[in-house]
């Protein structure tokens, strides 16, 4: 009699299955966006064969800031105090530079309360990929704005915002992040391309990904709902990402894209819609985003990348061990040195 076999399971190029990557069951509310994100972090790690015990999840609070426990179980995972996860991210990655730090938290803890925090994080080029899991409000505590928030964007209770919102992906563009995206997290292919090229890259990524808040925030007169996404989102680029030890058939048309080659030698490709977009510049990512802000439009996509800027381990000549791995001598300074110092105390 004929014996049907199951096949094995598809392994990455470490050999770990897709499951390896899942984490516990969401306890966030059906249909929130911030589940969809933790599907494409699952996918793209997977996908890049990153060991989940290299990973180092940080986050603050906020339904946001529970999402790395809903993926990557095998991962160290940190909740910081509200708003305070990029000084524990930059504490973790000097103590340790093989890690991969992946910080993801809300539009509050990062706009609000953690803003001065973030600043310093963006202007420093730590090796730590944030993403803000952006819905406009607080949504764990019951849907206040946040400062992400845009003019005229009404509550649930009837409530109009009237602040100016704080544009976080043009703001870490000026302070000297190294890789600034934004997208939707109902948009598969482009948020999943986006994290790929974003682990491959060496600095501080920035991700800004609009997600729906179903509970507070997705209604008629929001402007992170569903319906105001689909009917305004305008895509910057079809953004494709190639890692370099993976055989792929290129697709891609000549004069309309242009590839970014990152430190690990992957290339990121962005297919542009126009023909003239650059996103080693600067100053035209910042022009474009000021433009779409004027023309009440949602622009996804890489912004801006710059991968040959020194990274803040580069900048301080960080070696190379984690620093609990180093012996006493190499730690301890010698007497000598230690007498030199206090002589120039004298
Ligand atoms: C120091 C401090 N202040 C205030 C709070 C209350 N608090 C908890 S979460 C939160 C806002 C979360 O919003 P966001 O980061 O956007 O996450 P979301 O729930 O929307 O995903 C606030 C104000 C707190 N936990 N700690
Ligand atoms: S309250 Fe909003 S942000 Fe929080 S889990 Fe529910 S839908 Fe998501
Ligand atoms: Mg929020």
């Amino acid at each position: 009699m004929a014996t049907t076999s199951t096949p094995a399971p598809k392994t990455n190029r470490i050999g770990l299955t897709v499951l390896d990557y899942r984490g516990g069951k969401t306890t966030l509310c059906a249909g929130c966006g911030h589940n969809a994100i933790s599907e494409r972090i699952i996918d793209a790690f997977y996908e890049m064969g990153i060991k989940p015990e290299r990973v180092a999840k940080l986050s603050g609070i906020g339904c946001s800031s529970k999402s790395p426990a809903y993926f990557m179980s095998r991962s160290a995972s940190f909740n910081s105090v509200h708003g305070r996860m990029p000084s524990v991210a930059t504490g973790a990655v000097l103590a340790n530079r093989k890690l991969v730090a992946l910080g993801v938290t809300g539009d509050g803890d990062t706009a609000s309360i953690g803003i001065g925090q973030f600043v310093h994080l963006m202007r420093r080029n730590v090796p730590v990929i944030y993403v803000i899991e952006d819905n406009g409000v607080y949504g764990l505590t019951k849907g206040q704005f946040s400062a992400t928030a845009d003019v005229g964007s009404k509550l649930k209770t009837g409530v109009i915002n009237e602040l100016p919102p704080i544009d976080t992906c043009a703001m870490a563009i000026e302070l000297g992040a190294t890789f600034v995206a934004r997208s939707f997290s109902g948009d598969k292919k482009q948020l999943h391309a986006m994290l790929k090229a974003a682990i491959a890259h060496q600095g501080t990524v920035l991700i800004d990904v609009v997600s729906p808040c179903v509970t507070f925030n997705d209604h008629e007169g929001s402007t992170k709902s569903y319906k105001y996404m689909k009917d305004h989102e305008e895509p910057l680029h079809d953004v494709n990402f190639v890692p370099a030890f993976e055989d792929i058939a290129i697709d891609y048309n000549p004069g309309t894209s242009i590839n970014v080659t990152m430190h690990d030698g992957s290339q990121l490709r962005l297919r542009k819609l126009e023909e003239d977009y650059d996103p080693t510049s600067k100053l035209n990512a910042i022009k474009r985003l000021a433009e779409a802000k004027e023309n009440n439009e949602v622009l996804t996509g890489v912004f801006y990348v710059n991968p040959k800027a020194p990274t803040f381990l580069e900048m301080i000549d960080m070696t190379e061990d984690a620093l609990a791995t180093l012996p006493q001598e190499r730690v301890r300074p010698s007497r000598e040195a230690l007498e030199q110092i206090m002589e120039e105390l004298r």
